[in-house]
Parts: C-alpha cells; structure tokens; sequence
C-alpha cells in the first residue's frame, strides 16, 4: 500500500506538546507521512503563551502551494492561523483531500478571529470546534448537550460538511457531538488530570491521519477519540504548567 501522507498547517510551541509539533507526533504515531506548514510561531512553554509572531501570508501562501504541487496530501488539517490574510489564503487553495479545520483563535493581537475562521467552514470537510469555539461560530452560548446540537447544526449552516463539538470541558464525561446531517455521540470517562497541554491539536490531527488512510469519518473520530484517552492517561508528567500528552500511547 501507498504511504499516507498528511498535512498540517499550523503554529509551532516550542515545548513540543501542541501546535504542528503535536500534529507531526500524532501523524507518525498513526503510521502515516506527516508534512507541516507553519503559519506562526509562539514563544511558550507549558505555563502560558508568552508571545506569538504570525507570518507573513505570502511565505504561507508559498509553503502551501511548495508540498500541493510535489507531495500532495491524502488529508489535511489547520491549526492557529494568527490573521485573517492567512485564513484567507487557505480558503483560495484548492486541497486535492478532506481539509480538517481545527478553528484556534490565536492572533498576535489576542483580539477573537471568529468571523475570519468563518470565512474557513465552506472548505471543512470537518471543524473541529470545543466549546468557546463552537460558541464563536454559532454565535450563542454553548455549554450542555442540546445547545451543542444547536450549534452543530448553526455551524453546518455556515458551509462545514460535518461538525465535531467536543466536550471535553463539560461537567462530568467528556462528550464530543458529531453532525453529518445527524447525531452521533462519542462518550468517555473523564480522565482527572492538568496535563491536557495539546489535546486539541492531537485529537484533529490523529483524526486526519484517520483520514488520509482512508477511513471514514464516524470510524476515524473513534479511533482518534480511543488514542487520545490513552494518550492523556499516559502523560509522562513533564512540564511545571498544563504539560503534554502521551503521543506514543497504544490504542
Ligand atoms: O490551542 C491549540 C494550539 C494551537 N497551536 C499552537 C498552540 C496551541 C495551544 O497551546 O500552542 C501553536
């Protein structure tokens, strides 16, 4: 079988737990060839963000169409994006695969960029959203079941094919919602820990990995979800903040 091959285009964290690094962990630890494009580069460890420097469209814009026109990908996912110019050259790129979008609100200037993430879910394929950011979309408070259903359906509405709520900050069990024109829940116990530095990057990417080996979507979100249970259970404990997840864990 032909090497699966996925890209990420995304932020760096120099701590290694999120952003392109955790994507690029998470695309190997799926068997697949992992290709990266960055969009910004943070200045953190495992305690905070200190500084995030977004760079310029134009070098995006090249690093994309560089890997398209010699490696092109079997699926793709983003990560932060920082600006709108940047948002904004993705949504003028024609993706020969599935584009996962993990809608990440992070900007140089800290200021929200939910209306330019928007201008992104006619291209999803999938959108990843937790809950502030499915709120950002849907533009209403998202915080129990049934306003997550709301929201998946109001986020499909704006041009995502499917929609992936993730409850993870829930009370209780971490319920994650799919809508692909209907319901479907992925349910797991939650798992009490402060190392979850990266679960969002991990989660959208294993689920693209999924992806560019050719599964389909309600079997690539539980495989993905079962690796990232094992993956935060394994954490190796490292970092004095929020530290990172196990990306060698079995599933
Ligand atoms: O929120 C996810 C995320 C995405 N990208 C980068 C990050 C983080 C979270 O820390 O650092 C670069």
């Amino acid at each position: 079988m032909k090497t699966p091959i996925a890209l990420s285009i995304a932020g760096s964290d120099p701590s290694g737990g999120a952003g392109i690094q955790a994507d690029l962990k998470t695309f190997h630890r799926f068997g697949v060839y992992g290709e990266a494009v960055l969009t910004l580069v943070t200045v953190q460890n495992t305690r905070g963000v200190r500084r995030v420097e977004v760079l310029d469209p134009g070098l995006v814009r090249e690093q994309i169409h560089a890997v398209l026109e010699d490696i092109p990908p079997n699926a793709a996912k983003t990560g932060a994006l920082g600006s709108r110019a940047v948002i904004e050259a993705i949504v003028e790129t024609d993706f020969p695969c599935p584009l996962v979008v993990d809608p990440v609100a992070m900007s140089t200037s800290g200021t929200a960029l939910g209306e330019s993430l928007e201008l992104l879910l006619p291209r999803a394929f999938l959108v990843t959203p937790n809950l502030d950011e499915a709120a950002l979309l849907a533009g209403f408070p998202v915080a129990d079941l049934s306003s997550m259903q709301r929201a998946a359906e109001k986020i499909a509405s704006l041009g995502a094919k499917n929609v992936l709520i993730k409850g993870g900050h829930l009370q209780g069990d971490a319920i994650d919602l799919l809508f692909d024109g209907s319901f479907h829940t992925f349910s797991a116990a939650r798992i009490e820990t402060r190392h979850t530095h990266g679960t969002g990057c991990t989660y959208s990417a294993a689920i693209t990995a999924e992806l560019a080996k050719g599964s389909g979507l309600i079997a690539a979100v539980r495989t993905a979800k079962n690796f990232l249970c094992a993956a935060i259970a394994g954490h190796p404990g490292l970092g004095r903040g929020s530290g990172p997840l196990d990306h060698f864990a079995k599933f």
